[in-house]
């Protein structure tokens, strides 16, 4: 062949070779096309095995072009390698565009419940005056429940408390164990394991057997406190159920005790705080039902008996113990009508707070 027509023969290759790229717009049909011109058996490939046999000066010539065309098929694969890879990147963005100027979708966020909102808001009053947070068992003995309390069997005082009884027999064919109604049996438990100074505070679920109404449930929780050491006088209970009420109803709040009874305190007080709705003034006041005080809890001089019950000297010690119902609390604070509301679940009611 002569020189000019090998180099026609280039010509062609390399406008045949151009043209064949781009009509390959896939990454497969690009690596065959460098397949079949640039590969071991590739169409250039063969041109250039084919200049070994021509004369030195012809070899030249041709050799050159066929380094041109080899430079240029090269660096039209380049490109069309690019243009693919940038196609898919452009698509992959296209596929998972993000408006950024759409709003964002609300992420309903949980909160406490109100019966617990009150109870730490209860226990950091305390804490801020001495008291240490104890947790007990709400399956109980009758002996701590009762007995330990001054509350002997056939006492009837045990009326106050209407209780569940687990189905569990002792030796004496009694049923000694039940559902705990206060968390009084506590102030035992605390007073046995301990030495004054005692200065505790109970938050826990109690169980009574009662029919449910508006403020009544037969699940609930209350918050005991019990303080024992020399020398607590009832000015003692006075002034940190006074603190306590100012904490949690306002700095403005009135308090009144009235002779109250429990077996296990001596004397024993109803605690009431002037009504903050209705400013004490009492008419026509729904939440105080028009007497200008509210009742918020039981306490009074823990009773000799007790104490030397869990074996302390009543001469040397006294103390104070005091017991309130934290759903009660919670409804004077937020204004709730039914206790019920606070077992159902509805979170019309629980987004409130
Ligand atoms: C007692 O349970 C005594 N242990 C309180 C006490 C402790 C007095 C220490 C003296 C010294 P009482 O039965 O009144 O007392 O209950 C106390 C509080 O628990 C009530 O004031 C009320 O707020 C709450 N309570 C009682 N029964 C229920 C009920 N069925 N549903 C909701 N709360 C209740």
């Amino acid at each position: 062949m002569t020189t000019d027509n090998l180099l026609r023969n280039l010509e062609e290759l390399q406008a045949k070779a151009l043209d064949d790229l781009k009509a390959s717009s896939s990454q497969e049909a690009v690596e065959q096309w460098r397949v079949a011109y640039m590969g071991r058996r590739g169409e250039l490939t063969q041109v250039l095995r084919g200049l070994a046999p021509l004369a030195p000066e012809e070899r030249r010539i041709v050799g050159a072009a066929a380094n041109k065309v080899k430079a240029l098929l090269e660096e039209g694969l380049a490109g069309a390698e690019d243009a693919i890879k940038s196609a898919a990147l452009q698509a992959m963005a296209e596929q998972g565009r993000i408006d950024v100027t759409l709003p964002g979708r609300p992420v309903p966020l949980g909160r406490l419940h109100p019966t617990t909102q009150i109870l730490r808001e209860i226990c950091a009053a305390f804490v801020s005056m001495g008291f240490q947070v104890v947790e007990g068992p709400e399956v109980e003995w009758d002996h701590y429940n009762f007995e330990m309390l001054n509350i002997p069997k056939d006492h009837p005082a045990r009326d106050m408390w209407d209780t569940l009884w687990v189905d569990h027999v002792d030796e004496q064919g009694e049923r000694p164990m039940l559902l705990r109604t206060h968390t009084s049996p506590m102030q035992i438990h605390t007073m046995e394991n301990t030495e004054p100074p005692i200065r505790v505070l109970v938050p826990g679920k109690c169980y009574r057997y009662e029919a449910t109404d508006a403020t009544h449930e037969s699940q609930f929780y209350q918050v005991e406190g019990l303080a024992v050491d020399e020398g607590i006088t009832f000015a003692d209970l006075k002034g940190t159920l006074y603190e306590f009420a100012r904490l949690l109803f306002g700095a403005d709040r009135k308090v009144r005790f009235r002779v109250d009874y429990f077996p296990f305190v001596e004397p024993g007080a109803e605690m009431a705080i002037d009504c903050f709705a209705c400013k004490g003034e009492g008419v026509g006041c729904r939440v105080c039902k028009g007497t200008g005080w509210i009742e918020i809890m039981g306490a009074g001089m823990v009773n000799p008996k007790v104490l030397e019950g869990v074996g302390y000297d009543s001469s040397k010690y006294t103390g104070f113990a005091f017991g309130m119902g934290a759903e009660r609390i919670a409804m004077l604070k937020y204004g709730i009508e039914d206790i019920r509301l606070f077992h159902n679940n509805d979170l019309r009611f629980l987004g409130q707070f």
